[in-house]
């Protein structure tokens, strides 16, 4: 029933390589201590805690071109997409708290595993399908898309450490929300690929409830799909989430945020949840606390919390 919300197992991915600043590291356990999973045991959710990932360091990690950290990428992504695999085997449903966007090259491995035909809303400010050949940066939070599509893998060179990774959804399964932050090189493979990006200007033209309707036809006209959200806080505007590496104004409201969310949880097929590029290192704790409550509460609006209120089951 609506406001209840059955299991859902959770794991972390401190992952931080996929960019430049300390910090997101800190992300899983940053939301664990705000009370993340209290205040979804209250919606209903039956938790289980499959912790956070270890990412142990490979060294002498030298950049390939100017992309960094390939070799940590690779083996994160791999740890995550294990744990992710079996936490959607036992649990059906799985929520990932990161950790920099990097971690959604092994959250969406896994989820593929076990729900091929998955299809995935990218809500964020970026892109994030810059190809290694593309990026400016060399920062692998702006590519993980890059390596999950099937279509890309032509322009995607062989990286150092990547040889057990292939891509695994298509261009087709994938669409963005939110967007106001896409370099020229993205905007050309959006371009040619025909794919569903709705920029921050498509939201203010159609409303957010007509964007996400166009989101959802695009990714799964049928309606029947398992969807997965990778949701990057930067998304959000940083009055909201001001604790984020790369923040650009002008974003989602938690009004918005919480109609995604309320949306996504009454079709009953939100399978996955990535929260990605909290960053407690950025700001002042004024900051830090209020990207986190804005944050969890978001999350708690995807897994049963109804702004209309509800009567518990019990
Ligand atoms: N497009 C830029 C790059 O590739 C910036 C992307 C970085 N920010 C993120 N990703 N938080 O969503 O470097
Ligand atoms: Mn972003
Ligand atoms: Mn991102
Ligand atoms: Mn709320």
């Amino acid at each position: 029933a609506i406001g209840t919300c059955r299991k859902l197992g959770v794991v972390g991915i401190p992952i931080s390589k996929g960019q430049r600043r300390n910090g997101t590291e800190k992300g899983p356990q940053t939301l664990r201590d705000g009370g993340l999973l209290e205040r979804l045991r209250k919606f209903g959710c039956e938790i289980t805690d499959h912790g956070d990932v270890t990412l142990d360091c490979i060294d002498d990690d030298i950049p390939y071109g100017n992309v960094k950290n390939p070799r940590n990428i690779a083996m994160g992504s791999l740890r995550a997409a294990d744990v992710v695999e079996k936490c959607l085997r036992t649990e059906g449903r799985c929520l990932a708290i990161g950790g920099d966007h990097s971690m959604a090259i092994g959250t969406i491995m896994g989820h593929a595993r076990v729900q091929p035909d998955m299809v995935v809303l990218w809500i964020d400010a970026h892109a994030d399908i810059n190809t290694p050949l593309t990026s400016d940066s060399g920062n692998m939070h702006g590519m993980p898309l890059a390596f999950v599509a099937e279509e890309l893998a032509p322009f995607v060179p062989p990286l150092p450490g990547w040889e057990g990774i292939q891509p695994c959804i298509k261009v087709e399964q994938i669409a963005w929300i939110g967007l106001r932050d896409v370099d020229p090189g993205e905007r050309k493979i959006i371009e040619k690929f025909g794919m569903s990006a709705f920029s921050m200007h498509d939201v203010d033209n159609n409303g957010i409830k007509g964007i996400l309707k166009k989101a959802l036809d695009a990714v799964d006209p049928s309606g029947t799909k398992p969807i997965h959200v990778s949701f990057d806080v930067d998304a959000m505007d940083p009055t909201h989430t001001p604790s984020t590496g790369t923040p650009v104004g002008g974003g989602l409201s938690v009004r918005e945020m919480c109609f995604i969310a309320e949306e996504l949880a009454l079709t009953g097929r939100l399978t996955m949840l990535d929260i990605a590029e909290v960053n407690p290192n950025i700001g002042d704790p004024k900051d830090v606390s209020h990207t986190v409550s804005s944050t969890i509460d978001v999350a708690t609006h995807f897994f049963g919390h109804r702004r209309q209120g509800f009567v518990p089951a019990n």
